[in-house]
């Protein structure tokens, strides 16, 4: 079976989380708490020199790091239900969106940025709170912009992809930094029919084993 190292509130293993429930692969979960600062222990950078989760560990003990090439990993090992449609400009239109999150907006509102500017730059609660809203609104209000022009539950589909994958960690850490989603309907929406389905509530971080 593979191993998932995680953490419950981590948003890029939440996105492994849904695409494993989503194509119904079970796998062990190992908490690497984030809290406690374990990620740089010696023992996880053997996992991942840049001290991240998530991590999978597949089968033959290889270790795959980075969500979305995670994500690619099992969608070609796994390929039902797909996340990505075959169709090349539908692809690479689920894909840029998919990026606007996890390129765009997560890296810099991440765990280690928003210790940094605390610590470097003298950023107090406020600062780092209004740093995070700024990068997340940011990217969500040209999202918004994209998922109004289709009709669809989904963005551009009618059952979750990758950009669902991506999507819903991001709105769960947006409510977390107190981001008004009332200005982007139809991303609520979208993270409304996600709720409803039984892969996001099993990936739900307050789900998880590790969870307080
Ligand atoms: N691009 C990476 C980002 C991974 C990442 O930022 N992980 C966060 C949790 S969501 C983490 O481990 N943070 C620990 C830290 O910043 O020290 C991915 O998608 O896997």
């Amino acid at each position: 079976m593979m191993t998932l190292f995680g953490y419950w509130r981590s948003s890029a293993s939440y996105r492994v989380r849904i695409a494993l429930a989503l194509k119904g692969i079970d796998v062990n979960h190992v908490t690497v708490n984030l809290r406690d600062g374990l990620q740089k222990d010696a023992e996880h950078l053997l996992r991942n020199p840049q001290g991240f989760v998530p991590v999978l560990v597949i089968e033959d003990g290889t270790q795959l790091t980075q969500s979305m090439a995670i994500l690619d990993y099992l969608d070609r090992k796994f390929p039902n239900p797909a996340l990505l449609p075959e169709d090349p400009i539908f692809r690479s239109k689920l894909l840029a969106a998919s990026l606007v999150i996890a390129t765009d907006i997560h890296p810099i509102q991440n765990l280690s940025v928003l210790k940094y500017i605390r610590a470097e730059h003298g950023q107090d609660d406020g600062g780092v709170k209004n740093w995070a809203q700024h990068w997340i609104s940011n990217g969500f209000t040209a999202l918004e912009k994209t998922a109004q022009q289709y009709e669809t539950p989904f963005l551009m589909t009618e059952v979750p992809s990758l950009f669902e994958c991506c999507l819903i960690p991001q709105v769960y850490n947006a409510r977390r930094f107190d981001v008004d989603m009332d200005q982007f309907p139809k991303l609520s929406a979208i993270d409304a029919a996600c709720q409803e389905h039984s892969s996001f509530i099993a990936a739900l971080p307050e789900h998880q084993a590790d969870a307080p």
